[in-house]
Order: C-alpha cells, then structure tokens, then sequence
C-alpha cells in the first residue's frame, strides 16, 4: 500500500555534489524530505551523516512504493529521467524536477545562461571575469565548479551559469536574461536516443529567456524563439547590427561588433579559430548583459585559457606537448585538431581513445589525414575509434596513458606537436578529465 503523496514531502535522487546541494537547500528552506542514491556509497553520504543526521538516506535500488510518497523528486543530473522507477513514479504523479528549476525560481539576480556541446566553461569563465571586473557583485557555476543553489545569496548582481543538458531537462522556466546554446554537436549518446533529444534538452535554455545569443556558424544553435525577443549573434564572418563577427584588414585579423573593430585577434592569449569564436561569444553575452565594452576587451586580453583545454604544457626536442584532456567528444577534439594543426609547422601526434560514450567518430577520418603524422589509442574504445580512422596514418594501440606519452615522443619530429585530445570521456581509466590532463603533464615531465 502507498502512502498518500504530502505536498510537504521531497525525495532528493543522487548524492552527489548535487544532490548535497539540495540537501543543504531544502534544509535552509525547512521543507521535508529524504535522499535517495543507486549506488551503495553514494560519494556525499559521509557528510550528510555528520552535517545532517536527521535526514533519512536509502541507497541501492530505487523503490518506487518510497518516491511516491514524494510529492516531488529533485533528481541530479547524473540520473536518467529514463529510470524506470522514475518514471513510473512521473505516471503515478509525482513532480520531476530538479536544482536548476529550484535555483531559476528563487535567483533575485538576472540569471545569463550558458550551454552548448563544447566551449562551456570557457566561455561562463570569462564572462564571469568580465563582470567582475565592471565591478558586478558575480556568482559563477552550475555544471562547472559549484552547483547552483550554493551561489544564491541576496547580495549577487548577477549569475553566470554553466548548464548541461542533464539539468535542463529537469528545468521548466530558467528565465534566463540572456541565454544562449553555443554549437551543438554528438555528445552523451548512451543517455539520448540520438542527436534531436539531445538538441532538444539543451534548447530548454531558452524557456522564457528576455534575449538570445546565437552562433552563426552553427544552425543548431538557433532558438525558435518569438520575433519581438532581442536576438545577438556571434560567428567567424563579419559583423553587422547585432551581430559580433571578424572583420580582416589589411591582413590583420579583429573582432568586431557592428562596423567597428575591436580589438586585434593577435591580442588574445587563446589561441585557434575555436577561440575566437568563444571571445566573440562573450562579448555577446556581456553586452546583451550591459557591461561596458572596454572592461570586456581589456579582460579578453588577459585571459589566458583553462587548464586542460588545449593548455600548451612542456616541450621536449623541439616538440610542443598540448593537453587537451577536457575534449571529452569529437566535436572538442575536431576543434583542437584543426586549430593546433593549422597553427604548427610540422605535424600532430595525437593521442585519442577513452570512454566513447556511445559517439559516432567517423568525422575524425579526414581532419586525421590531414593534420596527423600519427595516432596512439588507448583506453575501451581504443578499438571502435581505429575502426574509425581507416589506415590513412599509423595507428598505435598502448595500454598506459604513460606509453601513450613515450611512444608519441618516438614517433614526433621537430616542429611536430603531441596532442592529448581524447574524443572520450576518461572515467573507463582515471578519476575524471583533470586526473587524465595531469597524468599526461607528469608523463611528460618524465621524458628525457
Ligand atoms: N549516479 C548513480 N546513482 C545515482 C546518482 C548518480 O549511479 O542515484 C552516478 C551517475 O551515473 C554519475 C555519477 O553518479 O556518473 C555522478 O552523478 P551526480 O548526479 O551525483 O553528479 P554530481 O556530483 O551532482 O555532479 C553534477 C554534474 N555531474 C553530472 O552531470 C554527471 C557535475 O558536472 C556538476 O559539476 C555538478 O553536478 C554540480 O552542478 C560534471 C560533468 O561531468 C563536471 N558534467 C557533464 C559534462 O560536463 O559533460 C554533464
Ligand atoms: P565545455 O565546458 O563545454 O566542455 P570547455 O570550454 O571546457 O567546454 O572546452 C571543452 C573542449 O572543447 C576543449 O577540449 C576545447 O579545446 C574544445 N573547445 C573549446 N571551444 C570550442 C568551440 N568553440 N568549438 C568546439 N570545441 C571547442
């Protein structure tokens, strides 16, 4: 027999950082509720036996008969809304939602809102830098660094938010005052059932948004959005009203918005075309935001990148070593691939190969030929991705990120550059993409 749902009642699904998240939240709020998890340690379970001891916790299976007991189910992000526990608990009636939907109805701050496949962190980073230094009272997280509802504080000006597609589709209204999906390409194939769900979680970004940011280049970015909603837009092509673009004179390259120039690109310190295209970006988030122009170039200036994302880290016998651990998809490291490659003398050697996630990376073939003196593989999909590549270069299979690193110094000429760009997620052989990126740095550390 189940229990009659309270309106009073939360079941919070997973305990991870989110979920301690919402622990702490609906503690402050003084709303009842208990903690559910798969797993049968869930990573938070010490500290919320220590910090709340009151709280019932249950970890293993879900029970179904439990979370209808809910009147609503906050389940992270880590969690398919595919479950069928949860989703039959959704048919019996309970509320699905999650610590977005929860952060969006209680910010006081306008909110700008950030997803996209690729160029995420890299992009709130630096808008989060531009509104600090115009002197905003700024909160930066969501997906990157820390979760939402931890930044909700009366004194924020504004928040900067980093989504997945994971927590929007647990989102209803964000309400974003200016929000935008940078590029979509093939990434978390083994949660969607293919690339329009995919485009369609990340698209809830735009669910009662006051402005928009589009990226030219990439169609799949376009909102369907009512005309009368401000629209800006960024792209690699020239600029016009609303629209921030390049604009090549005289053989120099600037970023623009209208028909002015900027700035020069040779001023950034990131690097590559898919660097551009993240300034750009910025600068249109920024601006439809309202912080002054300046502040925003003078901070372009200075930033210097994110570690592990294309991040320059040694040098041995005249060949450059680049970790891009952080290209979890192909989309990342066909962007690192063709950006390194163009900018070198020599060639790349690639090191490729993780937890393929279910990817389709027959786009890799021709960006490969061209650019690759060599690929060493590694990790599950070492095999599916050799498939893949055909035999235009050679092609190594290792079983240690440290052989991969060795053998790559083997076969590298002088102009060359060792890439670590994995198209995969690293959780089949490391921790995450941080404990990969510093692997690879200790390894090259130990070249002689
Ligand atoms: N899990 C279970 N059972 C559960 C709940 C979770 O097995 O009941 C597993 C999941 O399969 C998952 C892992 O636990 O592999 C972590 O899931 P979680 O929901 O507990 O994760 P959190 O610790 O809350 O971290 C989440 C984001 N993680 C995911 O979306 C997987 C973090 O993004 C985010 O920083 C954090 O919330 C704070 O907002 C990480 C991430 O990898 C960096 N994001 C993906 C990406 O960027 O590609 C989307
Ligand atoms: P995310 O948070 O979306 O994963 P990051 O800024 O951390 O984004 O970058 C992730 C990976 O994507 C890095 O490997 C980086 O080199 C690559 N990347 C950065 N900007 C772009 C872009 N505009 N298009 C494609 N790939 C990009």
């Amino acid at each position: 027999m189940s229990l009659i749902a309270s309106d009073h009642f939360r079941i919070i699904v997973g305990l991870g950082k989110s979920g301690m998240s919402l622990v702490r939240f609906l503690a402050r709020q003084g709303v009842r509720f208990a903690v559910v998890d798969t797993r049968a340690n869930p990573p938070e379970l010490g500290t919320l036996r220590e910090q709340f001891p009151q709280v019932e916790v249950r970890c293993g299976d879900l029970d179904v008969e439990f979370l209808c007991r809910a009147s609503e189910l906050l389940v992270s992000p880590g969690i398919a809304l595919a479950t069928p526990a949860l989703q039959e608990a959704a048919s019996r009636g309970v509320k699905l939602s999650g610590d977005i939907e929860l952060f969006a109805r209680n910010a006081k701050a306008p909110i700008i809102a950030i997803t996209g496949s690729n160029a995420k962190s890299t992009v709130t980073t630096l808008v989060g830098e531009m509104a600090q230094a115009a002197g905003k009272k700024v909160a930066v997280g969501g997906n990157l660094g820390t979760p939402a509802l931890d930044l909700l504080s009366d004194d924020v000006e504004l928040y900067v938010m980093e989504l997945s597609s994971f927590q929007l589709e647990t989102t209803d209204q964000l309400n974003a005052q200016v929000a935008t999906c940078l590029n979509i390409s093939e990434d978390h194939m083994d949660r969607y059932s293919g690339l329009p769900a995919y485009h369609l979680a990340k698209h809830r970004i735009f669910r009662g948004a006051k402005q928009v940011v589009v990226n030219r280049d990439d169609a799949l970015s376009r909102p369907l959005i009512a005309d009368q909603v401000p629209c800006w837009s960024f792209g690699l092509g020239k600029p016009d009203f609303q629209r921030f673009g390049l604009i090549e004179e005289q053989g120099e390259k600037y970023l623009g918005f209208k028909f002015d120039r900027l700035m020069p690109v040779r001023e950034l310190k990131i690097r590559g075309a898919h660097n551009q295209s993240n300034a750009l970006a910025a600068l249109a988030l920024g601006h439809a935001a309202g912080l002054p122009m300046q502040v925003m170039l003078d901070t372009l200036k200075e930033f210097p990148g994110l570690a592990h994302r294309c991040q320059w880290v040694g040098e041995r016998n005249e060949v450059g070593y680049y970790d891009d651990s952080k290209a979890t998809n192909v989309g990342a490291a066909l962007a690192a691939i063709e950006g390194l490659g163009a900018d070198i003398q020599g060639k790349l050697v690639l090191i490729a190969g993780g937890d393929g996630k279910g990817a389709d990376f027959s786009a890799l073939r021709q960006p490969v030929a061209r650019f690759c003196r060599a690929v060493v593989l590694l990790g599950r999909d070492a095999e599916r991705l050799a498939q893949a590549l055909g035999d235009a270069v050679p092609l190594i299979q290792v079983k240690t990120l440290a052989q991969a690193v060795q053998r790559s110094a083997e076969l590298a000429e002088p102009g060359d550059a060792v890439l670590l760009s994995p198209a995969c997620a690293s959780l089949d052989m490391f921790k995450n993409f941080e404990e990969r990126g510093r692997l690879f740095s200790q390894a090259v550390e130990a070249l002689n």
